[in-house]
């Protein structure tokens, strides 16, 4: 038998599935669908990093066995390619983005074809090209049409590095998510979507939907609902609105709060006696970030209003007003009352600038710290309050409130609208004018779409970071669709975003020049079955594209109301010191190494092997290689062919357990411990010094998902008919699947930390793998490595670390 030669077998099957355009989804509606999403990559100029054929391996397999299950599967790719790193790119290297995204698309996609994805390449879509940004425009102007799309005057996030506004999400710790810059607060007009609008559908939804538990409880966190009251303080004859989450603890309300941009500020310019002082802390504010306004731990600072005073409405006391920068205009009402008794920003606060502390919830010791404790506490010095539970008290005091007119019950979100302006070049043109004579913003006609995005000299933003755009006079000077008068194109375009917000859905119609995609092929392929991708977009693209979809069902263009039934979410793919691969540390593995030297087969069948999916692990060039010799053991079978056309009676469990096993550890992400069971299967054949044909044909089926170039090599060789992608998954009968278990201690540096269930003749792999998977196990192993996996036969696993 020949060697096994993996570069010539991948080409030939590469080459061969392409011509017999063996992945393509069909049209033909009578069958079952299933429609497998991975999250389109940003075609960078780095090339594809390891960490992207982890999530795409593994849902390559789903979408493999489905096919084989007999669905007609969907599984796109495509390119998420406007945005900023590529204009980076292009202004410092004088090329146009254009033609960097065309070159940066054509790498991406050689070294994604190198790895025999099963993707549908007929329906690849590029959020760049006209006819498909024309419906992102498209989209954008049925929001505008709908009212939730509007241009608002506003402090934003700038990153003094990109030059650009950063919505809030994009700022992660007080700088800018793309570059570390520094980032601002600057008056901008932006154009904003109102998801806020959705804030509760979007939680509410979540119920029905197959998410894993850590996505939904950070969408729930970033919408953050909060259930409280608005209640009316007096000050002189203005009523100053307060939002709480808190209102029985009114009676503990020992001075206000205002945020130092609250508008009230300057209608009390006159009897403000230290207004200066005011405006000069307010300049102080405006220059950080919401983030470090809030921080919990930074040093309380603020300035008294001299002058004036609150009354509280429920005990008549007149308290003092401050003004300081942990309350933001942008939440509640942008003033609060301060309970320093039992709120800790509050009482950092009064403790800092010696305002009175009085306890209204007793059980704690408000001199030491605040006392937060909700469950446990009991109401006192709160009048009408005094005895009550909390939550009693909380019902009790809103009623009050809202019988004698001084507040109301009231539910909040931390949600805000989403920022829709850019100011820069390589985004959505945003199809609006605006017109003086009509007096506003007037949407271009559906007719005029897509409106291109114009040739420029220059990509760069302007000094005071207008868009590139702005300079362009023939392209702004425009007439109005609505009096024929002139007008100004709007100059910002969208952000990057908007593209990935509903490209699951042009998949199913890529080439409709109609419509975003047909009525038919959205009902059909709705909604998006299993949709897997980064924990990292779990409060912006995945929050974003449900808004966008429940907008596009509202207004009866998709038939489901939410995109996507099921979500998982992939760990990331560390250096082989556990630390994250990046160019500084020269640690990064390059795919098209391991692809050339290893192969295709070898690379998606370690990426699956190396660890429990959802966590983070190492590289580890020997366990490339482990993979490898188990290839090549599996090439060798060809020569152990026996003529039986059934099980044999030895493996007939074996063989029964392991169709069970990968068909049920594919389904729940445990790609590590099917592979293991294949493994121990191998293990069977090679003790029995043969396989018969039956094995052979259902081990290769059940590997073909994962190391797909070589099983259809196998096929063809040992004289099985048609292709392997064409045959049917193996079914297992459960009554022989049946034999005994044991269970095993395990021991980590030769210390019991647990017991697992494994087969009573698993073999070295699969018991290793078993302890590996064990929840209790694994946590053991976080951040560790493992340098020596021993095990004796039915006794004990033991797991040697650093
Ligand atoms: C009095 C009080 C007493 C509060 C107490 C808390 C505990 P969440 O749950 O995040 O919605 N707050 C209200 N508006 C604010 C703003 N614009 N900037 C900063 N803080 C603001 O938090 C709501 C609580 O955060 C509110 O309830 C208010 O403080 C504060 F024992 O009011 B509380
Ligand atoms: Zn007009």
């Amino acid at each position: 038998m020949k060697s096994y030669d993996h570069k010539a077998i991948e080409r030939k099957w590469q080459g061969i599935w392409e011509q017999e355009g063996a992945f393509h989804a069909s049209d033909d509606k009578s069958q079952p669908k299933f429609y497998a999403l991975i999250e389109f990559p940003y075609p960078s100029g780095q090339g594809l990093h390891v960490g992207h054929p982890r999530p795409y391996t593994a849902l390559d397999i789903v979408a493999r066995k489905r096919r084989m299950q007999g669905y007609n599967v969907l599984f796109p790719i495509g390119w998420d390619a406007f945005g900023l790193p590529t204009e980076n790119y292009a202004i410092k290297n004088k090329i146009h983005p254009k033609i960097v995204t065309e070159n940066n698309i054509a790498r991406f996609k050689a070294q994604l074809q190198s790895l025999g994805l099963s993707f549908d390449w007929s329906r690849e879509i590029n959020t760049t090209d006209p006819s498909y940004y024309k419906w992102t425009q498209w989209i954008f102007l049925k929001l505008f049409e709908k009212g939730l799309a509007y241009k608002k005057e506003m402090a934003i996030n700038w990153c003094t590095s990109c030059k650009v506004g950063l919505a809030n999400e994009e700022v992660v710790g007080g700088v800018c998510e793309r570059c570390g810059g520094k980032v601002e607060r600057r008056m901008k007009t932006q154009w904003m979507l109102k998801i806020t609008e959705y804030a509760q559908r979007l939680i509410d939804d979540l119920d029905d939907l197959d998410y894993i538990e850590r996505v939904k409880i950070q969408q729930k966190n970033w919408i953050g609902r909060s259930e409280g009251a608005e209640v009316d303080f007096t000050v002189g004859d203005k009523k100053l609105r307060i939002y709480t989450t808190r209102p029985d603890t009114l009676f503990g309300a020992t001075y206000m709060v205002m945020s130092p941009e609250h508008p009230y500020l300057e209608d009390w310019k006159e009897q403000l006696e230290n207004y200066d002082e005011v405006v000069a802390y307010r300049e102080y504010a405006n220059s950080k970030s919401d983030f470090e306004r809030t921080e919990l731990a930074k040093e309380k600072t603020g300035v008294e209003l001299k002058g004036i005073r609150a009354i509280n409405p429920v005990n008549g006391q007149s308290i003092p007003i401050w003004i300081s920068d942990y309350v933001l205009m942008s939440y509640g009402t942008g003033a609060i009352m301060a309970v320093p008794a039992h709120d800790t920003r509050d009482w950092e606060f009064a403790k800092k600038f010696g305002l009175p502390i009085i306890e209204v919830v007793s059980g704690g010791e408000v001199e030491k710290e605040a006392f937060t404790d909700i469950a446990n506490g009991v109401m006192v010095n709160s009048g009408f309050l005094d005895g009550m539970q909390v939550k009693e008290a909380k019902n009790a005091i809103i009623a009050y409130l809202e019988e004698k007119g001084l507040g109301e019950r009231k539910v909040n979100y931390k949600l805000r609208d989403w920022v829709f302006s850019r100011q820069r070049y390589w985004g959505e043109p945003i199809p609006l004018v605006y017109c003086e004579h009509c007096g506003k913003w007037v949407p271009l006609p559906e007719s005029e779409l897509p409106l291109m995005l114009p040739e420029v000299d220059s990509y760069e933003p302007g000094p005071n970071g207008e868009s590139p755009l702005a300079s362009m006079e023939e392209w702004v000077n425009t007439t109005c669709p609505v009096c024929g008068g002139p007008a100004k194109r709007e100059t910002d375009t969208m952000p990057q975003w908007a593209g990935s917000s509903w490209y699951f859905l042009r998949y199913m119609d890529p080439h409709n020049d109609e419509c975003l995609a047909s009525k038919e092929n959205l009902e059909y392929w709705s909604p998006v079955d299993w949709y897997n991708g980064g924990m990292e977009h779990t409060t912006l693209h995945l929050l974003y594209s449900r808004f966008w979809h429940k907008f596009l069902y509202d207004i009866g263009v998709v038939s489901t109301p939410e995109p996507y039934q099921k979500r998982t979410s992939h760990g990331m793919i560390l250096g082989e010191n556990n630390e994250k691969m990046s160019k500084s540390r020269g640690n990064v593995v390059n795919p098209d190494d391991i692809v050339e030297e290893f192969g295709a087969d070898t690379m998606r069948l370690y990426e699956m092997f190396i660890g429990d999916f959802e966590k983070a692990v190492p590289w580890s060039q020997n366990g490339v290689k482990g993979c490898r010799r188990f290839l090549e053991r599996v090439w060798k079978l060809q020569d152990m062919v026996s003529e039986e056309d059934d099980y044999t009676k030895e493996l007939e469990i074996a063989m029964h357990r392991t169709i069970k096993k990968v068909s049920q550890d594919d389904e729940t992400l445990k790609f590590n411990t099917a592979i293991a069971a294949l493994m121990a299967l191998l293990n069977d054949f090679y003790s029995a010094g043969k396989v018969s044909r039956a094995e052979l044909r259902d081990f290769l089926i059940l590997l073909n998902p994962a190391a797909p170039h070589i099983t259809e090599e196998m096929w063809e060789n040992c004289g099985f008919e048609g292709r392997i992608y064409q045959q049917e998954w193996p079914r297992y009968d459960e009554n022989k699947t049946i034999e005994d278990t044991i269970e095993i201690g395990v021991q980590i540096n030769g210390k019991a930390k647990g017991t697992v269930k494994i087969a009573k003749n698993a073999a070295q792999e699969e018991a290793i793998a078993a302890a590996k998977a064990d929840e209790k196990i694994g946590s053991f192993l976080q951040g560790k490595t493992v340098v020596k996996e021993i095990y004796v036969p039915g006794r004990i696993i033991n797991l040697v670390v650093r």
